[in-house]
Parts: structure tokens; C-alpha cells; sequence
């Protein structure tokens, strides 16, 4: 068995998360926050089989889309008072994040 650990935007995650229940794949689901942005995204556990891992990955990456952001930079109050107008930069942000790990032992009691 298999743990995926997969990191995707908001707006992808009821589509993805409705394509786990059509192909009973189980997954939880998690509300996350990027570190960089501080902005709302999804983490979803999906345990599965080691045969069903490229076909959870394949939906993983058929759902998630590529999306630009923007984020404005924290000010910094000790620099120079020119140097202090922080503007909105541009990010990419996606398709998804994966992890997969190897799963030692399930139990469900
Ligand atoms: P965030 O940390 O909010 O990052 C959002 C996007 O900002 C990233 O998109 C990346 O394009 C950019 N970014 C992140 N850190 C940066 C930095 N130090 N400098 C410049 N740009 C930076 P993605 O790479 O698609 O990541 C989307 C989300 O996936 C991340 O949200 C984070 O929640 C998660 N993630 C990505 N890589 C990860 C990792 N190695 N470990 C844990 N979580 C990760």
C-alpha cells in the first residue's frame, strides 16, 4: 500500500474529490495553507493499493490546472522610505503537489 499526499488549489479539489468517490478511491481531506502565498489550498490522503497508484496520480493531474497569483511582498519598515512601496508580483501556482510514501502498516479498528 501506498500513501499519496497530494497538495492541489481549492478550486480543483470537489472536482477531484468527486472523481474518488465515482472510482472508490478513499481519500480525506484536509484544508491546508500554502507557506509561501499564506493562501487557502487542499491536501488530500489517498490511501491506495501500489496497482491503483498511476491511475490515482493520472486523475490527480488530469483535475489540477495551472493558475497565475499574485502576492504582494511583506513591506519592510527599516528600509529607505523609496524603497518601501512593495509591488504585487506574479506566481505559478500548480497543477498539484504529490508525495508518495511507502505505508508500513494499515489498521482500520
Ligand atoms: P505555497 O507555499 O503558497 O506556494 C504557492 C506557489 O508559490 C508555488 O506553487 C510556487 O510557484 C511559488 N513559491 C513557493 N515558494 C516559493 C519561493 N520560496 N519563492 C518563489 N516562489 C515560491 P507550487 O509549487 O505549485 O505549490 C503549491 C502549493 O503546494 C504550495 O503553496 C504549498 O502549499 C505546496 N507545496 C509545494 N511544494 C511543497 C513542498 N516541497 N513541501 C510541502 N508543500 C509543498
Amino acid at each position: 500500500m501506498k500513501l499519496l499526499i497530494a497538495i492541489v488549489q481549492d478550486k480543483d479539489a470537489n472536482r477531484l474529490s468527486n472523481e474518488f468517490i465515482d472510482k472508490n478511491i478513499r481519500a480525506t481531506r484536509l484544508s491546508t495553507t500554502g507557506g509561501f502565498l499564506k493562501s487557502g489550498n487542499t491536501t488530500f490522503m489517498i490511501g491506495v493499493e501500489e496497482d491503483r497508484v498511476d491511475e490515482v496520480l493520472e486523475m490527480i493531474k488530469a483535475a489540477s490546472h495551472t493558475r497565475q497569483q499574485f502576492m504582494t511582498p511583506p513591506v519592510n519598515l527599516d528600509a529607505q522610505l523609496d524603497n518601501t512601496s512593495s509591488y504585487p508580483v506574479e506566481v505559478q501556482v500548480g497543477g498539484a503537489t504529490v508525495f508518495v510514501m511507502p505505508v508500513d502498516q494499515f489498521h482500520q479498528f
